[in-house]
């Protein structure tokens, strides 16, 4: 990416804090990247004494809950009664991702977008995509610093939540000096981050558990064997009585297995129709080319696509295009 990117657009901030109402956004629902830099930047706004309020659009992941306070986060599909001064998209690479909450944004006075995907759209008024940064939530680390707004324990732990989630705990390949340079300042604000790990990571609800025991049983590789894959059914869904919202972490069980280079999960489309694929690629295949063929995206290792097929035919159609390109190695380290 180039340097331009690394500072935010000196209007960003004016405009981000020159507002009496601001709505912080992500897609829906939100991830710990775009719920962890919403809520910190909802806190920096009022302790501005702005009216600041993160919409999710829906309910958000279990896991993820504790970070909010009573009064910071909305969870109504249409988002809270507008208009505001200024909408802020985070994390969401198109209005589209946004859902209902997209009019709401359109309807502000200025609309904002700030994200980390390459291939962002560009949708609002004001973009600030970086592509080469690990998580939206370092892009507001780096935000605040340039606004001078010092971090707080309060905006500390959304933010580092929000690298956390988007490294894989600082493991995935956009672990750079930049994450942990980011990491380093949201630490020394003094919070224990074993508190927040637990919340994230040691906190599974047993349902879950099982369902991730269904998966295993369920789990089949292709493309002499560099990809696996998983598809759940609506019935192990019910069997489980796993929460439908924590579904897609499944996918890590795939992408694990010794020698696979591509992990998918299949899963039924949350809003009924169709069958969502989640895509994690290990070392060298870029998942998000793929996702883009059926309207879908993300990051080169990270990425998901609705097909609006049953799942035997979506998984027929996803499994033919990853063995094409495989086999023409497309990408593939010489
Ligand atoms: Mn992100």
């Amino acid at each position: 990416m180039s340097g331009a990117a690394r500072r935010p657009p000196p209007e960003l901030a004016r405009i981000l804090f020159g507002g009496d109402r601001v709505l912080l956004v992500s897609h829906v629902p939100p991830d710990g990247d775009g719920l962890g830099a919403g809520l910190a930047l909802v806190r920096a706004l009022r302790k501005r004494g702005k009216e600041a309020v993160f919409a999710a659009g829906g309910e958000v992941q279990r896991c993820l809950r504790f970070l909010a306070r009573p009064g910071e986060m909305d969870t109504s599909p249409s988002g809270p009664p507008g208009p505001f001064d200024v909408a802020v998209s985070l994390d969401s690479a198109s209005q589209e991702r946004l859902g209902e909450l997209g009019s709401l944004c359109r309807r502000s006075r200025h609309f904002l977008n700030i994200d980390h995907h390459a291939g962002n759209r560009r949708f609002a008024d004001l973009n600030w995509v970086d592509g080469a940064s690990p998580a939206v939530g370092e892009m507001v680390v780096r935000l605040l610093e340039d606004t001078g707004i010092p971090l707080t324990r309060e905006t500390a732990v959304p933010l580092y939540v929000a690298l956390v989630t988007d490294t894989g705990r600082f493991s995935y390949s956009n672990t750079g000096p930049a994450a942990h340079r980011t990491a380093a300042a949201l630490l020394a604000t003094g919070f224990d981050p074993s508190e927040i790990t637990d919340r994230l990571y040691r906190s599974i609800p047993e349902p879950f558990l099982r369902l991730t025991g269904l998966a295993i049983g369920a789990l089949r590789r292709d493309a002499g064997g560099l990809v696996a894959h998983v598809t759940l059914t609506p019935e192990m869904l019910r069997e489980s009585g796993a929460d439908p919202l924590d579904a897609g972490d499944v996918v890590t069980i795939p992408v694990s297995l010794e020698g696979v280079e591509v992990g998918v999960l299949f899963r039924p489309a949350p809003d009924g129709g169709g069958t969502k694929v989640s895509l994690r690629s290990r070392r060298w295949f870029s998942v998000s080319d793929l996702a883009a063929r059926w309207g879908g995206g993300g990051h080169e290792r990270a990425a998901g696509a609705t097909l609006p097929h049953p799942r035997d035919r979506a998984r027929a159609t996803v499994l033919r295009a990853l063995r094409e390109a495989l086999e023409a190695g497309e990408g593939e380290p010489s």
